[in-house]
């Protein structure tokens, strides 16, 4: 054909193609909205949503290209059966019939006994309402399964934040732009939170100063005005020393104070001990640097923090996340709508999630709660043990800590693993069954966003490859074959998608699944320059910010903001930080989601190698050069990594970008071989970056 008949020809087709409105499903705070361009059932092309006012029609270097994981070479089609030994990932294919009816039986079985034996363990592959947390937990209210409490992520700041704020809520994301201060607390938005970082970009051209605080110099610090790097998990103090400063020196909006914060002159008396002359030998930093920062922050009007997880998870985190997010009310950030602090916008939604669990088909009983940041004792030392394991939405091989306690429970002759996913993971290598997961193209699900303040929707675009079917579908199937008879077993997902968004909340006015699916994203309903607390109203019990917290002080908890250090540094533990010297943190790769994308051959090239960060003058009392590989240990475990002597960590932290899968890494080992399995302060989260190590140069 000559070129004028090829784009006659291209249009006739273009012509016949449909753009389906998405949502991408990874657990990102950015949940972008997107289209999908189908074409004779296959999905052509993918782009980010343009009328979606946070997406603006852009998507990250992962999910750009999701058409490459959802028709991956590798993706799991049928059900299997595991023909070799646990761990050895080899498979025969099996009918579904055949891989149900043999669940149906053994969960029968131990439910008959105990059903607390059975665990779901499942976490955020995908955020959607329907396949993240619907029929699943149905079904394992309905069978008394042990409870998992989904902790690897953002327990610890969010019950911070609740103590402080009422929940997780705070500023406008999209606001940002008009912030004159921005503070990137443990966030390094160029990597995690793209969509963040062009509003903080235009920010930084209408003149804001941006400062990161961050141990490690990120892909955004380097960008910003200013970095502050203190040692991992003393964030509280730097942030108790900054109040001292604000108190000390009066820079206080003492109106918004007096009107819309409790406990004030209690915290003044606290503060008094938290000098910065104090708070700079906890942190390893200038004075001078903390009394700047606090200046800033007591002066340069509107003030934004973006905090994100990173900090929170410490020994101390949830109390740290506490401690910061004091700081807008003192100085009456939150009257404008680009100052405050977010951590994360997902309790401005009303879903009704009790309508899509059903925590009453537990029918009074009380199973026993299985932290999951504990999954390696759990699966290796519980009473009663856990006898069978459904796995769906989550990679626990690769991404729980302490992996080898992990591994050696899912190792177990005795312990009945299903693994449910797109993709033979680390963990489905574990697995006695195989049940092929769809992915988001080929499923209906509902969204909320833990970065911005849209509902966005999710249709189908294509039908499932192979015989993949959605969690929902699977659950519902096995409700059947249990003999579930509660008429919620056989909602639809677009029944669920409905329910999901069915709600009291003032914020869900005018939200309904119909519309939101036409359009693919609806804004709740609150004020294009939302400042939600410029006049208090805060969700605490009592409507104010809680400097004092009568909750915490009922909970036996110290009420007032304190100095809550690691668990592994120096002070805390002196003789083991002699032996393991430097702080390890695996923050989150550019390239992967948590451990999604690492199987994919784009993304791992693009990533490189496993590789450790480090600061010339740690590698060189140890002889490492750039380029070496070294090995990463203490009492947990080890592994392997090239080493990359490049100053981006500060001197006494080494950091390895993170989640890579084990079975594509050198001796079979990612970070989560030295992390530890000790959980936070508040609300049982796991302290990925509270961590000591040694690294050693290998021959
Ligand atoms: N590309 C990509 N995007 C992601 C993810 C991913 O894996 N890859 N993961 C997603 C998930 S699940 C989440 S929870 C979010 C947010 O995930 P977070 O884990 O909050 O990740 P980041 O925003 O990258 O921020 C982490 C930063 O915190 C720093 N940090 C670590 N410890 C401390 C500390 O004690 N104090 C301070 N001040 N900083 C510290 C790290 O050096 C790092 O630069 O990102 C999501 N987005
Ligand atoms: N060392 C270290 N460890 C970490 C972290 C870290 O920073 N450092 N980050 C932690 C954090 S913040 C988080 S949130 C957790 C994340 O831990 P996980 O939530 O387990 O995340 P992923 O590793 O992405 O694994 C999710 C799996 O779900 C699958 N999946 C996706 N969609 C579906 C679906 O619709 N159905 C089914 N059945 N499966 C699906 C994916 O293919 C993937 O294998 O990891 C934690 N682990
Ligand atoms: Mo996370």
């Amino acid at each position: 054909m000559n070129a004028p008949s090829v784009a006659k020809a291209l249009a006739r087709a273009d012509s016949q193609a449909k753009v389906v409105r998405a949502a991408c499903p990874h657990d990102c705070p950015d949940t972008c909205g997107m289209l999908v361009t189908v074409k004779d059932g296959v999905a052509v092309k993918i782009q980010g949503d343009p009328s979606m006012p946070f997406t603006e029609g852009t998507l990250c270097t992962k999910v750009a290209f999701y058409l490459e994981r959802t028709y991956a070479p590798d993706r799991v089609l049928y059900p299997l059966r595991r023909t070799g030994p646990k761990g050895s990932g080899e498979f025969r294919r099996i009918s579904w019939d055949e891989a149900l009816d043999e669940i149906a039986a053994r969960l029968k079985a131990l439910a008959a006994e105990n059903p607390e034996t059975i665990l779901p363990l499942s976490y955020a592959g995908t955020m959607g309402m329907v396949q993240y947390s619907s029929m699943d937990r149905r079904f394992f209210h309905r069978l008394g399964a042990s409870i998992l409490d989904r902790t690897l992520c953002s327990s610890a700041g969010k019950m911070g934040l609740k103590y402080t704020l009422g929940g997780s809520v705070g500023m406008d994301p999209e606001r940002f732009v008009d912030s004159k201060l921005i503070l990137l607390w443990g966030a390094n938005p160029v990597v995690s939170n793209l969509h963040l970082w062009s509003r903080v970009q235009e920010a930084k051209r209408r003149g804001a100063k941006v400062v990161a605080i961050d141990p490690y110099r990120s892909l955004s610090a380097e960008k910003c005005s200013a970095h502050v790097a203190p040692l991992p998990g003393t964030d509280g103090a730097l942030a108790l020393a900054m109040m001292h400063v604000l108190v000390r020196d009066g820079l206080l909006d003492r109106d918004y104070i007096e009107r819309h914060t409790v406990g004030f002159d209690a915290l003044a008396e606290r503060l008094k001990r938290y000098t910065p002359e104090w708070a700079a030998a906890v942190c390893d930093l200038p004075v001078a640097q903390i009394e700047a920062l606090a200046r800033d922050y007591g002066t340069l009007r509107p003030a934004a923090i973006r905090l994100n997880y990173g900090m929170q998870r410490h020994a101390g985190g949830g109390i740290a996340a506490r401690t910061i997010a004091c700081l807008p009310a003192l100085v009456g950030a939150w009257r404008d709508p680009a100052g405050g602090i977010v951590l994360s916008t997902a309790d401005f939604y009303g879903f009704d999630h009790a309508t899509l669990e059903r925590p009453e088909l537990l029918g009074g009983r009380r199973p026993r709660v299985v932290n999951h940041a504990q999954l390696g004792d759990a699966l290796t030392s519980a009473e009663p043990p856990v006898k069978a394991v459904i796995v769906y939405n989550n990679n626990p091989v690769a991404v729980c800590p302490d992996s080898e306690k992990v591994i050696a429970g899912f190792r177990r002759e005795d312990l009945f693993c299903v693994v449910m996913d797109a993709f033979l993971t680390d963990t489905a290598d574990y697995a006695d069954l195989v049940l092929p997961a769809t992915t988001q193209l080929e499923h209906y699900d509902v969204h909320k966003s833990y970065g911005h303040l849209y509902v966005l929707a999710n249709n189908p675009a294509i039908a499932p490859l192979g015989e993949s079917l959605p969690n929902s579908e699977v659950f519902r199937r096995l409700a059947a074959r249990m003999g579930f008879e509660e008429p919620c077993f056989r909602d639809s997902d677009e029944d669920i998608c409905r329910q999901a968004l069915r709600s009291a909340s003032p914020r869900m006015r005018g939200i309904a699944w119909e519309a939101v699916k036409e359009s693919g994203w609806q804004r709740l309903s609150v004020p294009e320059r939302f400042a939600p607390f410029a006049e208090g109203g805060f969700p605490t019990p009592s409507g104010k910010c809680e400097f004092y917290s009568e909750a915490m002080a009922r909970a036996g908890l110290d009420p007032l903001p304190f100095y809550n250090p690691p668990a592994e540094c120096a002070t805390s533990n002196p003789a083991l930080a002699r032996r393991y010297p430097l702080a390890f943190l695996s923050p989150p790769a550019r390239n992967f989601l948590n451990s999604s994308f690492a199987n994919l051959k784009r993304f791992r090239d693009l990533e490189g190698e496993p590789r450790l960060d480090m600061h010339p003058e740690d590698a060189a009392a140890r002889g490492i050069r750039d380029g070496d590989r070294v090995r990463v240990f203490n009492d947990r475990g080890a592994f392997t990594l090239r080493a990359r002597v490049n100053g981006r960590p500060r001197r006494g932290v080494v950091v390895a970008p993170s989640v890579w899968w084990k079975k594509y890494s050198p001796d079979r080992g990612n970070a989560n071989n030295v992390t530890s399995q000790r959980i936070a302060d508040l609300g049982g989260g796991a302290t990925y970056y509270d961590c000591l190590v040694e690294v050693e140069r290998l021959a």
